[in-house]
């Protein structure tokens, strides 16, 4: 069975029990305490490089991380990535631009739901809200144009877009601002098999620590 290497607040891993939840493929979990350091033992860095989840473990004993590329091992051959090369690439180009754009929101709201927010330098904090702001921009402007982000069709783009773009409000980005992204998330949570599940920092006591 597959093993998911997994930290519940994570959106990055939420992104991954999305599919695993529309594919109905079966999984078992192992917590990565992250804030305790648990990513940085040298059995789970033999997992993961990084020492960050989510990470997946094959049946074959064979270990993928990074959670564009398990989105695309796992979807690979399914309705949600397109096999023709153009509009495969299509959805590449968006998982970039989640990577590049997306974590400005995904950092803002870490630190604003474990209590960092203060510890950060005002440029550093300012630098994260343009970079986020810009990034709703950007997705406010081509969902205008077609109902999902890579084309007429859902996709792994839009699950990982979707993890942190619809808890925006959490880093203090509002959402309510712009309209086609809003929509969008609401196509998205039409979906079928689509998980509606959310677990705050709060579930983790060691959370307001620093990332070792
Ligand atoms: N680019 C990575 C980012 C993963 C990431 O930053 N994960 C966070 C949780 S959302 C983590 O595990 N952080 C702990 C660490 O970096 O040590 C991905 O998309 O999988």
């Amino acid at each position: 069975m597959l093993t998911l290497f997994d930290y519940l607040p994570s959106q990055n891993a939420y992104k991954v029990r999305l599919l695993l939840s529309h594919l109905g493929l079966p999984y078992r979990t192992e917590m990565v305490s992250i804030f305790e350091g648990a990513g940085q033992r040298p059995e789970y860095l033999a997992i993961n490089p990084t020492g960050a989840v989510p990470a997946l473990r094959l049946d074959d004993g064979r270990v993928l991380a990074e959670s564009n590329a398990i989105l695309t091992y796992l979807a690979s051959g399914t309705p949600y990535l397109p096999a023709e090369p153009f509009a495969a690439a299509k959805v590449q180009q968006w998982l970039s631009f989640e990577q590049d754009y997306v974590l400005h929101i995904a950092a803002l709201r870490h630190w604003a739901m474990t209590g960092k927010l203060a510890r950060r330098p005002a440029a550093l904090v300012a630098m994260r809200r343009a970079g986020g702001l810009r990034a709703l921009q950007i997705l406010e402007r081509e969902l205008a144009a077609r109902p999902f982000i890579a084309g007429q069709d859902y996709s792994i783009a839009d699950m990982a877009l979707f993890a942190y773009t619809h808890r925006a409000d959490e880093a203090g980005l509002p959402l309510h601002a712009f309209a086609q992204v809003s929509a969008w998330i609401e196509r998205v949570r039409a979906q079928p098999g689509f998980l509606d599940q959310h677990h705050p920092y709060a579930v983790d006591p060691h959370s307001g620590r620093e990332l070792p």
